[in-house]
């Protein structure tokens, strides 16, 4: 349930959502979450969005960013008071990896203008995921990771760490607290500009190189959180798959991936 810095690690039962709900409600907080729709992977939107409206931020003020190449593919939907939809249209890349990896830059371009303005928290997310439990503002926290679904209770040296020297990325076997998920991530303004900025320079200093990190954005990620550690930790329960079976411990699934032919999207 904590950290050896003392951050609080985020599971069901560990928190009283009245007493954290009044207190942010008291800031009037604004919670940005971005997701990026790019090519096929239009078809999450709707989805995502509609299980966002049912158990994201209930009752708090919350702006969806969708970042797309295909803005006409996204619809029109109605939201309760206080939540808005903002789309941006953002480039395509060829390589998926890509896709994936420019998510920091655009992210960081984006945190030193837009969001500073209209949000006080940024959560940021894959796509390919339903909201099926509530997440609020426990997850609130200057700098935030969540545990890897497929990397709990795996040790240290287990862990898929960028282990080339030769990268930014690179994370030494006797290093490392946790194993980050690529796909939720977070925190005040401030800290996501730094995150995301440090995210897309390690990865342009190693393409200089020709070289890029084993899990992309992840491997990445996951060097910035060794040396600058999340003040909270989100558990497992916000960001499931069932491909790695319900376990005991998960009292909850929050938000869990949606299952997706990978031929057929990706292509
Ligand atoms: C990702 C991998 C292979 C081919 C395409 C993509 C892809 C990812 C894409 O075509 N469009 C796109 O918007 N993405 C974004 O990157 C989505 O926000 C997606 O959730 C995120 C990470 O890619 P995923 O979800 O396919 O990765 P996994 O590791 O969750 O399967
Ligand atoms: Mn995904």
């Amino acid at each position: 349930m904590m950290a050896p810095w003392l951050a609080p690690i985020v599971w069901n039962g560990t928190y009283n959502i009245k007493i954290l709900n009044a207190q942010f409600r008291q800031r009037d907080v604004r919670i940005g979450l971005t997701v990026f729709a790019i090519k096929k992977y239009t078809v999450f939107v709707p989805t995502f969005i509609e299980t966002a409206e049912k158990y994201f931020m209930v009752g708090h003020k919350v702006n969806y960013y969708v970042f797309t190449d295909r803005v006409i593919d996204i619809p029109i939907m109605e939201l309760a008071e206080g939540r808005r939809l903002i789309v941006r249209r953002v480039p395509t890349y060829q390589r998926w990896q890509e896709v994936s990896m420019r998510r920091m830059e655009m992210l960081r371009d984006h945190s030193s203008r837009q969001f500073m303005d209209e949000v006080d928290y940024l959560v940021c997310v894959d796509v390919d995921m339903r909201f099926s439990d509530e997440v609020g503002v426990e997850i609130l926290s200057e700098l935030f990771g969540t545990l890897h679904p497929g990397m709990y209770g795996v040790s240290r040296e287990g862990y898929t760490y960028e282990r080339n020297p030769q990268s930014e990325a690179y994370i030494p076997l006797d290093e490392g607290d946790f194993y980050y998920a690529g796909g939720y991530f977070g925190g005040n303004m401030e800290e996501v500009y730094k995150l995301t900025n440090f995210c897309h320079n390690a990865m342009m200093k190693d393409k200089a190189k020709n070289i890029e990190a084993i899990w992309h954005d992840e491997s990445y990620l996951n060097k910035y959180f060794l040396y600058h550690k999340p003040t909270k930790i989100l558990s497992p329960e916000y960001l499931w798959d069932n491909r790695f079976g319900i376990p005991k411990f998960l009292k909850r699934r929050r938000f869990v991936a949606v299952p997706k032919n990978h031929n057929e999207i990706r292509n």
